[in-house]
């Protein structure tokens, strides 16, 4: 009689047990479908592609609105021994077939990011996918901060213990492709002091010093986890400006050569004095997005939005920038500035709410950089 009544109600006991089990299946196939629809892989077709760049498309310095004189033309002009203002190099672009024969079209609102690459982006849980082509005439890659690779995605050579098919991502060769795979954990988005997205970086890191001397540098953009509209930038902001701090220094462009043959008057002669400090410093521009003395176009909100600027510097002890918004203060993780601090490799995510129509100054306050033409115009609407 006891034993009957106990297998009875370990029996009753299983069945629970046993719907419990199937109920808890349930709800996890319920979690894991809609982490599945949140969760995306957001795949880039990019090429580093050769251009003849302009730093100063308008030809004239646009921050005093005249021609361009003794100071400027250090810079800006050609002669025997001089490339001045248009060099050969290597940027990132964006192409919308596999056989990367249609460049993408640059959308109105990015038109300022001028020598820059596209902005690559994901929301916390994607995967990033980059097709990468290399269409220039020297082997490279693609390296990206912030977010999470294996070796075969990181895109830069060193000894670290890879060999093979995982050392395809290292120098990407003329005319070669890699595929590169990035994923965007948690801690590759917004920490606990930041807005709903945050700032990183890619850039070319074969030869790393030439290579983003040559133009090979571009914004990654990560939104926090259920903040990102379906193109991934941040739901809560209405505008967004990514501006690089950088003086290209073209003594160490890949191009060199290229550009001494081909913009200046006598390249036999110049070749002989690379050395030469003036024809050196003729070469160090001191750009905004890769414009100089006020030519980078673009930079236009309208009072009352929402705007988030992405600054970010790159290259060497020359490279400490100090972005100046005049008419307007931002903030940066809680703290009222109207300037930021960059250091070479820095990224930052700053806020601004303009309130003050008109047309602004944007420039570097190191005063040599000033004189150099690292300034920029932005305008705010009505
Ligand atoms: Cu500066």
């Amino acid at each position: 009689m006891n034993n009957s009544r106990q297998s009875f109600t370990y029996y009753r006991l299983g069945q629970y047990q046993g719907l419990k089990v199937l109920l808890l299946l349930f709800v996890t196939m319920l979690i894991g479908c809609t982490s599945a629809i949140a969760q995306q892989t957001r795949t880039y077709r990019i090429a580093a592609i050769e251009v003849d760049w302009d730093y100063a498309p308008t030809g004239i310095n646009q921050i005093s609105g005249n021609a361009f004189g003794e100071s400027e033309n250090v810079f800006v002009q050609s002669g025997k021994q001089r490339i001045g203002k248009v060099y050969r190099k290597a940027v990132y672009r964006e192409y919308t077939d596999a056989a990367f024969t249609a460049a993408k079209a640059v959308a109105p609102q990015w038109e300022h990011l001028g020598a820059l690459g596209p902005v690559i982006r994901g929301e916390v849980g994607d995967t990033i996918q980059v097709v990468f082509k290399n269409m220039t005439s020297f082997p490279t890659s693609i390296h990206p901060h912030g977010v999470s690779y294996l070796k075969n995605s990181e895109g830069a050579p060193y000894n670290d213990g890879t060999s093979g098919a995982d050392m395809a991502d290292d120098a990407v060769p003329s005319g070669g492709t890699h595929t590169y795979i990035w994923q965007v954990p948690e801690r590759a988005g917004p920490g606990p002091m930041d807005g709903s997205s945050v700032l990183w970086m890619y850039h070319a890191h074969t030869d790393e010093p030439a290579d983003t001397n040559t133009g090979l540098v571009g914004p990654l953009i990560v939104t926090r986890k259920g903040n990102a509209n379906p193109d991934g930038s941040p739901k809560d902001i209405d505008r967004e400006f990514v501006t690089l701090f950088t003086v290209f220094n073209e003594n160490a462009s890949h191009y060199l050569e290229h550009n001494v043959n081909h913009f200046t008057g006598k390249p036999k002669k110049t070749m002989k004095n690379l050395d030469d400090p003036e024809f050196q410093e003729s070469n160090l521009m001191h750009s905004v997005n890769g414009y100089v003395y006020g030519n980078l176009p673009g930079l236009t909100m309208q009072q009352g939005e929402r705007v988030r600027w992405y600054v970010l510097s790159i290259g060497t002890e020359v490279d400490l920038h100090t972005p100046h918004w005049h008419g307007q203060t931002v903030l940066w993780m809680g703290s009222r500035m109207d300037m930021v601090e960059l250091l070479p490799g820095s990224m930052k995510t700053i806020d601004m709410a303009p309130d003050n129509p008109g047309t602004w100054l944007y420039h570097c306050h190191v005063n040599d950089h000033i004189t150099a033409g690292m300034m920029a115009l932005f305008t705010v609407t009505e």
